[in-house]
């Protein structure tokens, strides 16, 4: 299928093949298995420029988008999805800072995020506020020329690896989602601790951590946008990013699918390959075919984002949930056409079947999607569309 590419987005995503091939595959299992941050291989992202894909010439990037991010993510999700997800976190904790930051902040810190010097981190949830994002009991008191941070965050992907926190925290508890501010937090700060590093089904190389801030004070100037822009801040940032989930969604079924057929063609039962029986073929044909169709609407949403649209938000949903249904329902299939070989750890597609789970579950909910989705539909009727 030709989704008219560019050249230099076809570079981007040939370069991006290689690195998962070359320096992803051989260390897939073992990062899985040890739950090890991919640093290494963070290393090669960052040698290859893949870090500033999507950020403006002017601050070190090379002015692609969400789209060329989306070409990356699938390319590292084919092979390993934790590795892939810790490279797309960085995008997604500095979309606050591209979206909302003043030009000082992204001077500051985008040059060393596009040089991949500098992991990001995103930190929206909290224990008791996951699907409910205005629920959130962090808090950041100004007193004089600082804020106070105070507060535990969890599942914070890129915890502990990343430098750069982008942080939302109350400043008007009264005011409920109208109250929250967004910060930039950056590690190291006094106050500012790491919890316990989390055990995970899937995507077992990421990390994912509790931020633990305790008096944790930072600049006044590390405030993004203005106080009370908080929860829009995070509402825009999952707004851009959520086509990437998409991607990696994408990325995860395409590498199951291309496993299943190259085992479809050698196993052989009742005297002949597998795949020359029909069930296996329709199987094979249907995971082929949402594959398809998940690309199309992620290709579509990410191109979406990219012409500066402002009413991204249900489109950014429908790729997200659409993919992401996808992957759960391909790599299941692909463990099946695998049998009982797909559920031993000596093939890729367990880890494909465990690592597609989250995808329909971070960034926001499917339940939740559908929510954004519908709360659009009755929205645009209101307005005659
Ligand atoms: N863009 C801009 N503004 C938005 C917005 C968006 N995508 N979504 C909501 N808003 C605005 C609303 O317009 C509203 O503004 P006003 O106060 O001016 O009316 C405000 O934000 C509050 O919106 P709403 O009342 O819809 O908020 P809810 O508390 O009902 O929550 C959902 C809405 C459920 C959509 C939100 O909490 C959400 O996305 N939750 C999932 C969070 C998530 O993805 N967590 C995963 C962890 S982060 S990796």
């Amino acid at each position: 299928m030709d989704y008219f590419l560019t050249e230099e987005q076809e570079m981007i995503r040939d370069l991006a093949r290689r690195i998962a091939q070359e320096k992803i595959l051989p260390l897939r299992v073992e990062l899985d298995e040890k739950e090890e941050f991919p640093w290494s291989i963070m290393k090669n992202l960052a040698e290859a420029d893949l870090f500033g894909i999507y950020l403006p010439e002017e601050y070190g990037g090379t002015s692609g988008g969400c789209f060329e991010l989306c070409l990356v993510v699938e390319e590292l999700s084919r092979v390993c999805a934790g590795v892939a997800l810790c490279f797309a976190t960085s995008a997604l904790g500095t979309f606050p800072l591209l979206l909302f930051g003043n030009d000082q902040q992204k001077k500051k810190y985008l040059s060393a995020i596009a040089q991949g010097e500098k992991l990001v981190a995103f930190a929206l949830t909290e224990a008791n506020a996951g699907s409910d994002a205005g629920g959130i009991q962090t808090t950041a008191r100004l007193e004089g020329n600082e804020y106070v941070l105070n507060g535990t965050k969890q599942w914070i992907t890129n915890g502990g690896e990343a430098e750069i926190y982008t942080v939302i925290a109350m400043t008007d508890k009264a005011r409920g989602s109208r109250g929250a501010s967004a910060f930039i937090v950056e590690k190291g700060t006094p106050g500012f601790e790491f919890g316990k590093k989390e055990k995970k089904l899937g995507i077992r190389s990421s990390s994912t951590r509790e931020l633990i801030f305790t008096d944790c004070k930072i600049p006044k100037e590390n405030l993004l946008a203005r106080e009370g822009m908080g929860f829009i801040v995070a509402m825009k940032t999952l707004d851009t990013s959520r086509p990437g989930i998409g991607a990696q969604a994408i990325g995860i079924a395409q590498g199951a699918l291309d496993e299943a057929l190259v085992y479809a063609r050698e196993r052989i039962q009742f005297g002949k390959p597998i795949i020359s029986f029909q069930a296996i073929q329709h199987m094979m044909a249907d995971m082929a075919t949402q594959i398809e169709a998940a690309r199309f609407l992620v290709y579509g949403a990410a191109r979406y984002v990219d012409s500066g649209a402002k009413d991204i938000s249900k489109i950014s949903a429908m790729a997200k949930v659409f993919a992401s249904d996808v992957a759960m329902k391909v790599t299941t299939d692909a463990v099946q056409i695998l049998g009982g070989y797909g559920y031993m750890r000596d093939y890729p597609v367990e880890k494909m079947m465990r690592d597609a789970k989250i995808t329909q579950i971070y960034e926001g909910t499917n339940q939740i999607q559908r929510n954004v989705i519908a709360l659009q539909l009755i929205k645009e009727k209101a307005k005659g569309k």
